[in-house]
């Protein structure tokens, strides 16, 4: 079979963001600009020649073309084998898994997380490497360089691949192999946790709700949940993969959740709810009339993950993202392990995990994930806390009451003002860098600032540096407000406000959140001039 090369020219706009390039689907659909992108890829990966690709995505709309076009472009470019999980279907953590358990090359994951899909929505593609986590910046930048210079593609002239059924294809002479997107993920859960307490947990009448939000986890959920866990059918909502995520967006917070909220707030609440992003790698988790914060979660995770057989050791160190609460600071404090404070994107993490310096990883924005693979992983987390509340037989409510008592309580908040004029946003941030100097000298509103800075991250295991990841202004009584501009967007700017502040042990814990951060938020506006330059009376979503 030849090998077809086709000319092209570069896209200005192939920057990989936080997690991958993401776009809308309609940009996507520009003629070679998946091709571009693929191809310099490829071309970033030297000794992939003979070797194994793990393909698969979300399910969202445009996954199944570029599949069979990533096939083709592997199977011209020296792949050896493609592994593509059936109907294209992968989570995010699924594809880590994968990777590492079948000695992969790296895999491409294709989503865009918890962003719309569908014809209007959005599509992305990201890469990850041989050790399940994603592509290092040296990698991203690589990508980005190559595609500001690409002049052609290669690709090969077969049929489409068929995706329906397991078993094995030739694509020009590349094996191409489409495997069970659920079986080596439930059976690596399986070693973990005590499925055999919960499943008798569920057999005494413990009920929950996962709302999968037609997104990728609800084939996940249902085996293991209802399957091997026993729970009753229908535990599992939304459980079918759409290509427009039924018309919803599949963030898995209170706000894209509702329906999930409103029903653990009722007295019909169930004992557990939970959900997931369009990918599988974020969680939400809901007790009855108890919401848990995803940093506080991160903090009880860590806390009690010991009662989990997968962890019963102990826990090497945690790492959280710089704008995730200090919460799991204490924890890691009283556990006598090292705390790693890492810039947002879950590819901070991977030298720490593959180090094995760190064992639980987190992101305020709703990420959990340990060393099992090298993404973070929605239903992991809903099992670690299913494990925990078998073993300690008591409510979420009041595991995370004690857990405040012990540790004290962050209040948190973040505060997304999304499509925001882009320049406004740049410029926003750029002044308030200025003024960081003046506040450490002076102090803000009669408040002692013992931290004012753009945060930069110095990897302690491959000495690589990220500067510019986020201003952070910090007060002498533990509360800290940052600001940072998303780079996971794909219209204008999100700037995202993170606000914390601690509250002892012995303190007021049952204040609500954003009334206990009132005075910061109020604070936080004023010294960046928020509604001033975005024209926002209030931010567009508040988690
Ligand atoms: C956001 C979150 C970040 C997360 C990233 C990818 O990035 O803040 O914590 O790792 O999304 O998550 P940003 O740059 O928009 O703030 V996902 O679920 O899209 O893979
Ligand atoms: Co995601």
């Amino acid at each position: 079979m030849s090998i077809r090369t086709v000319a092209t020219t570069p896209f200005s706009d192939q920057k990989p963001g936080t997690s991958g390039l993401r776009k809308r689907v309609t940009h996507f659909q520009q003629p070679n600009y998946v091709e571009n992108f693929i191809q310099s890829l490829f071309d970033s990966l030297p000794g992939r020649q003979g070797q194994t690709l793990v393909i698969g995505g979300d399910g969202r709309y445009f996954n199944d073309s570029v599949i069979q076009i990533a096939i083709r472009m592997a199977a011209a470019n020296g792949f050896g084998k493609v592994m593509v999980g059936q109907g294209g279907i992968l989570s995010t953590p699924a594809a880590s898994h994968i990777i590492r358990h079948y000695g992969a090359f790296g895999g491409i994951v294709l989503s865009a997380s918890h962003n719309p899909g569908g014809p209007d929505g959005d599509f992305g593609i990201k890469y990850n490497a041989s050790n399940g986590g994603p592509a290092a910046e040296k990698i991203t930048d690589a990508v980005f360089a190559r595609s500001m210079e690409i002049t052609q593609y290669k690709s090969v002239d077969t049929p489409d691949v068929d995706l329906g059924q397991i078993g094995v294809h030739d694509v020009a002479g590349m094996s191409v192999e489409v495997i069970d997107p659920v079986a080596d993920y439930a059976a690596l859960m399986e070693t973990l946790f005590d499925f055999d307490a919960i499943a008798a947990m569920f057999a005494q009448g413990f009920t929950m709700r996962f709302d999968a939000m037609h997104a990728v986890t609800g084939p996940y959920a249902r085996a293991i949940i209802e399957g091997r866990l026993g729970a009753p059918e229908g535990t599992v909502v939304n459980g079918n993969p759409l290509p427009d995520f039924g018309g919803g967006h599949p963030d898995p917070n209170l706000v894209h959740a509702k329906d999930l909220y409103d029903l653990m707030m009722s007295p019909d609440a169930p004992d557990f709810g939970a959900a997931s992003d369009g990918d599988g790698d974020r969680n939400l988790i809901i007790g009855k009339n108890r919401f848990v914060t995803p940093s506080d979660s991160l903090a009880l995770l860590a806390a009690n993950a010991h009662l989990a057989p997968g962890y019963a050791k102990g826990l090497a160190g945690i790492a959280r993202s710089m704008p995730t609460s200090a919460a799991a600071d204490r924890v890691a404090q009283r556990l006598g392990i090292a705390l790693y404070e890492t810039p947002t994107g879950w590819k901070f993490f991977g030298n720490l995990l593959d180090s094995g310096q760190v064992t639980i990883c987190g992101e305020e924005s709703a990420g959990t994930g340990s060393d099992h693979v090298r993404e973070k992983d929605g239903l992991w987390a809903v099992l670690l806390w299913l494990n925990i509340l078998a073993a300690r037989k008591q409510s979420v409510d009041e595991i995370v009451r004690e857990h405040w008592t012990t540790y004290g309580r962050n209040y948190y908040s973040r505060h997304d003002y999304e499509e925001v004029d882009a320049d406004d946003a740049r410029a926003l941030i750029t002044d308030l860098r200025t003024k960081l100097p003046g506040l450490l000298a002076n102090g803000l509103d009669g408040r002692k600032v013992i931290l004012a800075d753009d945060f930069s991250y110095n990897d302690p295991v491959d000495g690589s540096t990220a500067t510019g990841q986020g201003l952070r202004i910090g007060f002498d009584d533990g509360s800290r407000m940052v600001f940072r501009l998303s780079g996971t967007g794909t219209v204008g700017a999100t700037l995202r406000v993170y606000i914390e502040r601690f509250e002892p042990g012995d303190g007021m814990h049952d204040r609500d959140t954003q009334e206990a951060l009132a005075d910061l938020i109020a604070l936080a506006d004023a010294v960046a001039e928020i509604k001033a330059r975005t024209g926002r009376d209030a931010p567009t979503v508040i988690t």
